[in-house]
């Protein structure tokens, strides 16, 4: 019943407050979901207009990504610039994970699309367009696409991502739209460091290398950034994190964004493999461990805001940020003209309104019950959560873990850490372990909603405790409550 509810690759609508509350709880279209987040920016952090702009956008909410989706429509396939980081054999990894071509879509496929996924999942909120190339080097593709979407479905927010070379030239067409949302990946200000990324563009027609093709990009990229705040689009910036390149420079990067109006700054880890065919994975370019990822984010506190809860979907992905269910939508599956009923929408929203009053109340109590423990500790806690906030995925089953930090004056969210499942259809992989061990560097205890003795026994001799005593609660207050009860203990052993 539940997963007919909001399982994102149901065609059952809705059929009761109570169902969809149960759904919230239990994720979206595979067991591989998984969301997460931490400090909430709320209604009392940002003026109202901008809280109505980003209250239900899962990437610019970090609270909003627990219960809205976004869609990718494909319809970009053109690029105007070279990454070192990129093949054009694979979706842009600027907005997107190298991993398996798209499903490269014409508007007017797009449209029935979007039509067909408003229908049947109701917390689709955000229709993004992130490649596979860059959505303003198809500016012919792009624009009718949104347009013709804001006709059927004025309810749905837009959000285009762009390498920025081209930006300055549509900004006045973005703002006509109602394209609230861009993101511009800016990966350095220094053109010294750009070019090690950028390795040629396309510009006035002509193509451009080296210094000059690093100067004029980043020139481009400043001039869309301070044109389109000043035209009030909210812009979240992405940087891609690559050590020895850029890992030192983006301090600067933060603050230069920061100082032009950027809303959000997203640093994203590098994924670099030879199998991907990129330039930087030839050649050996690393990308950062978590803890190098954890570290460039912490000395970015203060600055631009970051995001933490970015999963580096592809350009075609359809669902909440985690999963991907462009599967179930295959152009090939969809009736030929999908109709959107509004009604089960309006039902969801108003289930969201209530979970997030309820959440945001666990929270202060979580705050005040460590505001009085009188421990200094700080710990990193890993938290295995299907959905919803809370902890309700059980250990063998998470293919990431939530990491949150918690000390007396409360839990934040850090960042998500993939993992390979430990349960491989009924049996546990030692291998799968040994390789969560390694990814939980740093992390004192794993909170999850059951796990079995073998796999606990050696997270505890790796000196990572488990507990799925707090299973059900939201992840602030299970926090809250470990944290007291550790403090309990050590007071107690003293
Ligand atoms: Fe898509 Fe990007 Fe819009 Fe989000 S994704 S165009 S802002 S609707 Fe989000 Fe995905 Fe990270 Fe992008 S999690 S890769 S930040
Ligand atoms: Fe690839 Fe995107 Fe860079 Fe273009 S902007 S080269 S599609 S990563």
């Amino acid at each position: 019943m539940v997963q007919k509810v909001i399982s994102l690759s149901s065609v059952a609508r809705p059929a009761s407050l109570s169902e969809m509350r149960a759904g919230l709880n239990q994720g979206g279209c595979s067991s591989k979901s998984g969301t997460g987040c931490g400090s909430s920016q709320g209604p009392d952090d940002m003026p109202a207009e901008v809280w109505e702009k980003v209250k239900n956008h899962p990437c610019y909410s970090e609270e909003a990504h627990h219960y809205f989706a976004r869609m990718h429509v494909a319809v970009a396939p053109a690029c105007n610039v070279q990454c070192h980081y990129c093949n054009r054999k694979y979706d842009c990894s600027n907005e997107s994970r190298p991993g398996v071509v798209s499903e490269k879509l014409r508007p007017e496929d797009a449209v029935r699309k979007v039509m067909a996924v408003a229908a049947k999942v109701p917390q689709l909120s955000v229709i993004g367009i992130a490649g596979p190339g860059d959505a303003l080097a198809n500016p012919h593709f792009t624009f009718p696409t949104f347009e013709a979407i804001a006709k059927e479905l004025p309810h749905l927010k837009l959000c285009l991502s762009t390498n920025g070379l081209a930006l300055p030239d549509h900004v006045e067409r973005i703002k006509s739209l109602n394209v609230d949302h861009v993101t511009i990946t800016l990966n350095a200000v220094d053109p010294a460091v750009g070019e090690k990324i950028y390795p040629w563009i396309f510009y006035n027609h002509r193509r451009w290398t080296g210094r000059d093709a690093a100067e004029i990009l980043l020139e481009r990229q400043m001039q869309g950034l301070e044109a389109l705040t000043r035209a009030g689009v909210l812009v979240k910036i992405n940087s891609v994190l690559i050590p020895g390149i850029n890992d030192h420079h983006l301090k600067e990067v933060n603050a230069a964004v920061k100082a032009r109006g950027a809303f959000l700054h997203n640093v994203m880890p590098l994924i670099s493999d030879p199998a991907h065919g990129t330039h930087f994975g030839l050649t050996g370019q690393r990308g950062p461990t978590p803890a190098e990822l954890k570290t460039v984010q912490d000395q970015l506190a203060g600055g631009a805001k970051l995001m933490r809860h970015c999963r580096q979907c592809r350009a075609d992905a359809v669902g909440m940020l985690g999963e991907d269910c462009g599967g179930d939508f295959a152009l090939d599956k969809l009736p030929e003209i999908p109709t959107f009923d509004p009604e089960p929408r309006e039902a969801y929203l108003a289930v969201v309104e209530q979970e997030r009053a309820a959440r945001r109340a666990a929270d202060d109590a979580a705050r005040r019950r460590l505001a009085v423990s009188g421990d200094a500790s700080k710990y990193l806690v890993a938290v295995a959560s299907k959905a919803g906030g809370r902890i309700n995925q059980h250990f063998g089953h998470a293919s990431e873990f939530q990491i949150w930090e918690v000390d007396s004056s409360g839990s934040r969210f850090i960042g998500h850490r993939r993992v390979e499942n430990y349960c491989q259809g009924g049996w546990g992989e030692d291998d799968a372990l040994e390789n969560i061990i390694t990814t939980l560097e740093g992390v004192t205890a794993v909170l999850c909603s059951k796990i079995g003795k073998c796999p606990q026994q050696d997270l505890a001799e790796a000196g990572i405790a488990v507990s799925d005593a707090y299973a059900q609660q939201y992840i602030e207050t299970a926090l809250a409550a470990w944290f007291l009860d550790r403090s309990r203990a050590h007071s107690k052993t003293a």
